[in-house]
């Protein structure tokens, strides 16, 4: 089945210049890039986006760097899109990513860890709704 997911480039990679290295290994992964935008989060949209994160000990350190500079932010189409970007950006905890994922590549810390990638169909359209409400597929 093919269909969009959503795909967020995190400031701990935009201020490093590698946005371009990050989507052309989406794209070669067989991803159609939808929609793109760069924008800073601000604390509205963090917290709304990682809502079910809310009472979590990481969460206010999630909030901050996420809204502390800027992300890219993007609806991939492929087909198993949901599993397909999941595999390719590797475990949430870099040090346990597998070799040659975005997230062994870029990831700095577990909280500042590159990207992100919707963990179900039913996520990836709440969060499109949420960086994307102009989005009609
Ligand atoms: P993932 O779906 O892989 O992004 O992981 P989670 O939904 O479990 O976590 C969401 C975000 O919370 C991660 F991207 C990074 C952050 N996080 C931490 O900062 N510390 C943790 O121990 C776990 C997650």
């Amino acid at each position: 089945m093919e269909y969009d997911t959503l795909f967020l480039i995190k400031p701990n990679v935009t201020s490093r210049r590698k946005i371009g290295e990050i989507l052309q290994i989406v794209e070669k992964n067989g991803f159609s890039i939808e929609m793109l935008r760069m924008f800073q989060m601000d604390m509205a949209i963090a917290e709304k986006f990682y809502a079910e994160h809310k009472e979590k000990s990481f969460y206010h350190k999630l909030i901050d760097f996420m809204t502390s500079g800027k992300t890219v932010a993007a609806v991939l189409h492929r087909t198993n899109a949901v599993p397909v970007l999941r595999e390719l950006i590797g475990n949430t905890d870099f040090r346990q990513a597998r070799v040659g994922t975005i997230r062994f590549l870029y990831a700095d810390s577990i909280t500042r860890n590159a990207v992100h990638a919707s963990d179900s169909i039913e996520s990836a359209q709440r969060e499109i709704g949420i960086i994307f409400p102009d989005y009609i597929k």
